[in-house]
């Protein structure tokens, strides 16, 4: 997979260097490519934004820096990215969307800073592209650096190869099948005794049946205090009556 961020803080990405990222780039999994915009700026102050028509508070990042970069890294590449536009104004970044983008072949970021880009610019890619405007929940971030973080390490662990281990995301919380729209459980290592407190007893048993009772039990419990809204939202199929009792 290809990945291109548009950035005026190039080394805000320097994250990408690092753990599961760094190394599928390492591996030759991942080609990531990081940008600055200023190198599509013209003036002597390299500017990117200008104050918004209609007044208000802020600055607009301009049209024409975006433009020129844009159809740049476009022009580098074989066939269309999915240019993913961080905003918190987009719609839910979710488990979901990461599995949609983790089979594109290459994904365009373009986090902004100050109040936005200038709108003809989505509307100029999103006319001829797969432009998603996506946020990272509820709450305003001073740009769209950290989302990009966000979004490139979820998309990228589901990589083929790129977890070690293949089975470790079937049961991460938000992951389709059985223990879908429940939140993972505690877990727990060696040493069997830590400051007086102990492994439950169930997990020592070696009863495979009952440890996954046990599993789904407290992921239930965590989903309901923690999630209440998952529980809501799920059909009520996916849940039997030992569940309800919880
Ligand atoms: Cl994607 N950007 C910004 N600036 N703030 C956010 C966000 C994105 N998602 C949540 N808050």
């Amino acid at each position: 997979m290809r990945l291109d961020v548009v950035t005026i803080f190039p080394e805000y990405l320097e994250p990408l260097n690092v753990s599961l990222v760094g190394k599928a780039r390492a591996r030759g999994q991942l080609d990531v490519r990081i940008h600055d915009l200023r190198e599509w700026a013209h003036d002597k102050h390299n500017t990117v934004d200008d104050t918004p028509y209609g007044g208000g508070p802020g600055m607009v990042m301009k049209p024409e820096p975006w433009g020129e970069a844009l159809d740049e890294i476009l022009a580098s590449g074989d066939g269309e990215p999915v240019i993913v536009v961080p905003t918190p104004s987009g719609v839910p970044f979710t488990q979901q969307l990461a599995v949609e983008l983790s089979v594109k072949p290459w994904l365009v970021f373009t986090p902004a800073r100050y109040e936005g880009i200038d709108r003809r610019v989505i509307e100029e890619y999103g006319d001829r592209l797969d432009v998603r405007e996506v946020s990272i929940g509820d709450y305003v971030l001073a740009g769209g650096e950290a989302p990009v973080l966000v979004m490139v390490e979820a998309v990228a662990r589901l990589l083929p190869g790129v977890l070690g281990n293949a089975a470790s995301h079937q049961d991460d919380s938000f992951a389709p099948g059985a223990m879908a729209d429940l939140l993972e459980g505690p877990v727990y290592t060696k040493p069997p005794e830590w400051r007086g407190r102990g492994i439950p007893e169930v997990l020592l048993s070696g009863h495979h049946g009952k440890i996954a009772r046990w599993r789904r039990d407290e992921a239930f419990r965590r989903t309901d205090r923690n999630r209440p809204d998952l529980i809501e939202r799920a059909d009520p199929a996916a849940f039997d009556k030992h569940d309800r009792a919880i």
